[in-house]
């Protein structure tokens, strides 16, 4: 039987990753398509109709055919039709709501940019590698402290708040923010990374589509 969750993207996206990582830990096999965004298939009428943003992460649910975007809307519908990493409460699943919403906005924005000036996938002056490093430290105190005494973003139980944050956290080193400084954001990190089937980037994403063992 196939799959029932398909994942386009590319390997060194993000936000791709936050969604494989989701499927991965709530134990849902899923086929994967390497979107060739150096090819410009992201932007190609075929994708597009499925993909109205022209980017990745798409996932395609094959039990009612539904297409689904943006990482983070994916990863509460995931955790909604999967019963997974919700929150034990409405206000733990509110809390981790706002967690995503703050992500996108004060620390991705700033990890994800810092990375690919670094990587030189796109080049920006140096002011707005350092722009994005001082929001992207900013970020990373703000969760640093929150982390303080606490073992997960939101509750007592990963929630996809630690799903979405760890998929940016995951790259932070390539975008040259020095998790060292951040005790607290470490320890975390290892928690995410001890949790039942976690997998890294690497393992998740290959550089080409392969289908769900
Ligand atoms: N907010 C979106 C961001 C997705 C995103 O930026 N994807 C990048 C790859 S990591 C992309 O497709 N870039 C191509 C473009 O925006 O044209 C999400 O979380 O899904």
């Amino acid at each position: 039987m196939p799959a029932r969750f398909e994942l386009h993207g590319i390997a060194f996206s993000g936000p791709t990753y936050k969604v494989g990582l989701m499927l991965t830990l709530a134990g849902e096999p899923f086929d994967y398509v390497h979107v060739n965004m150096m090819q410009g298939e992201h932007k190609q009428p075929a994708h597009l109709s499925k993909q109205r943003y022209g980017q990745v992460p798409l996932l395609v649910d094959r039990n009612n055919g539904r297409h689904l975007c943006q990482s983070a809307a994916i990863l509460e519908y995931l955790s909604d039709t999967l019963g997974r990493f919700g929150g034990a409460t409405l206000d733990e699943r509110l809390q981790a709501r706002e967690w995503l919403y703050w992500d996108f906005d004060r620390l991705a924005s700033h990890v994800y940019r810092a990375r690919t000036i670094r990587l030189g996938i796109r080049p920006a002056a140096p002011e707005v590698l350092e722009s994005c490093m001082a929001g992207g430290n900013a970020a990373l105190k703000v969760l640093d402290e929150h982390l303080q005494g606490r073992a997960w973003i939101v509750g007592e139980g990963a929630t996809i708040a630690d799903i979405d944050i760890y998929g940016v956290i995951a790259f932070a080193d390539e975008g040259g923010f020095d998790l060292g400084a951040y005790a607290n954001l470490q320890a975390w990190a290892k928690r995410v990374e001890a949790l039942p089937h976690f997998a890294p980037r690497k393992a998740l994403l290959p550089m080409e589509s392969r289908v769900a063992a």
